[in-house]
């Protein structure tokens, strides 16, 4: 994936460009300027397959799933549960019942906490967090910690900003029940040790909960190698659309938890005052389910299964090695760098300039990065700074983005300059 160009300087050649042309939206101008998205932590864009598959779901097989008969009805579901299988297959899940189809790693989290955490902690028991999680990781384990007397216990960062293992295998004891960590910081893109954690959590006979959706998207996952108990993950930060996500939940587990939402399809038999549930994952999926969506996310792991995982790590490792590199020969520029790297994420700060007036600049120049706290309060707390502006990378950025990044850095260190450093400090972050 690396050549060498003729100036000696490492480049770059591999399949951001090859791909660029698969998805329209990259074709776009931001004012005169040709975009340059580099806020795929946030969402990443889609492939015209996958824009073409939920069309094609809605020209020649919509109908409600599970339910009725017909033709169009079996022909849906089976696409549905296909779907399933094709998720199954992309975590190493051995069993596709073990794949609950949700909105986004926000709900399946939050059912985790409501349906497996709440009805078994009390007080005195623990549940233990990272610093790196997201808020969606942590607000769900507040509430939970809140409704039970269970206490919440976070993993801090070593200096180096990686997670710290060794206060990791202080901080989870015997009165850990539930480890609840992400496996890829949206702000650092620093790879948390997944199995390591795991095997601390199983010492003291603790669930663990992971929060896959960095993760997922941008590099080989399997449910048997993490170990873990729960998975959750989006399926819009993965080349598909809006509005699915997955819960993978060990079966002995989705089978003795309540339902986190009651309704129709997830029942077996109705009274007037009772009802008993419908089988794992159904139980789960109450309602009618985003049934396009699901066929569109197969469609988008197809895709992604097309490049690999493991091209597609490298080749977001390789485009953060040069972002580091030219973004910390620009006066004035901060990068967050965790000691082992960082895999399709550079977060920074740019002396005396706000990260929402960076993000506005970035903006004019056609370059799409996000500023702010990126639903990651304590982190950017424990790392010392309110915010910071993120660029995060996908498998069509190239070498060309990064430099467009560079120089458009450049270009707001020249004007924030010319202005003597003012910044509009009140901005929302
Ligand atoms: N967990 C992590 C690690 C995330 O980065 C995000 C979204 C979520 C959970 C929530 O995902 P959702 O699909 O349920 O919304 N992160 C970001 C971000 O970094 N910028 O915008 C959303």
């Amino acid at each position: 994936m690396r050549s060498e160009d003729a100036e000696g300087e490492t480049v770059l050649a591999g399949i951001g460009k090859l791909l660029r042309p698969d998805f329209p939206i990259l074709a776009q101008k931001i004012g005169l300027n040709s975009l340059v998205y580099l806020d795929n932590a946030a969402t990443s864009q889609k492939p015209r397959v996958v824009i073409e598959s939920l069309a094609n779901f809605y020209s020649i097989a919509n109908s409600n799933v599970h339910r009725s008969v017909h033709s169009l009805a079996e022909r849906a579901t089976e696409l549905y549960e296909r779907a399933r299988e094709s998720v199954a297959d992309f975590i190493g899940a051995s069993d596709e019942n073990e794949i609950v189809f949700v909105r986004n790693t926000t709900e399946a989290l939050n059912l985790v906490a409501s349906s497996f955490a709440r009805p078994r902690l009390a007080a005195g028991d623990e549940i233990v967090v990272t610093i790196l999680n997201h808020h969606s990781n942590l607000i769900p384990w507040q509430q939970v910690a809140s409704q039970t007397g269970a206490k919440l216990r976070a993993i801090p960062l070593t200096p180096g900003l990686r997670l710290d293992m060794r206060a990791a295998a202080s901080t989870i004891g015997a009165a850990t029940k539930i480890v609840a960590i992400t496996h890829k910081s949206n702000v650092t893109g620093s790879i948390v040790d997944v199995a390591g954690l795991t095997r601390m959590a199983r010492r003291v006979g603790a669930a663990v909960v992971v929060d896959g959706a960095q993760s997922v998207p941008h590099l080989p996952v399997d449910v048997r190698e993490l170990d873990c108990d729960f998975l959750a993950f989006s399926g819009h930060k993965m080349l598909g659309p809006m509005g699915i996500g997955v819960l993978y939940g060990r079966r002995e587990f989705l089978e003795q938890m309540p339902p986190f939402m009651t309704g129709g399809e997830m029942v077996r038999e109705v009274e007037l005052e009772s009802a008993t549930w419908n089988d794992v994952p159904l139980k789960f999926e109450a309602g009618t389910p985003n049934v396009a969506g699901a066929v569109a996310l197969a469609t988008a792991i197809d895709y992604l299964s097309t490049i690999g995982m493991q091209s597609i790590a490298d080749h977001e490792k390789a485009l953060v090695e040069t972002a580091w590199r030219k973004l910390e020969e620009i006066e004035g520029i901060q990068c967050v760098k965790p000691a082992d790297g960082s895999n399709g994420i550079v977060s920074f700060t740019i002396t005396d300039v706000h990260p929402h007036d960076v993000a506005t600049i970035l903006d004019s120049e056609g370059v799409a990065v996000r500023a702010g706290n990126h639903c990651t309060q304590p982190l950017h707390k424990a790392i010392g700074v309110p915010a910071t502006v993120r660029a995060s990378f996908y498998l069509y950025n190239d070498h060309d983005d990064v430099e467009r990044l560079a120089s458009a850095l450049r270009a707001a260190r020249r004007f924030f300059h010319r202005r003597g450093g003012s910044s509009r400090t009140s901005s929302r972050i």
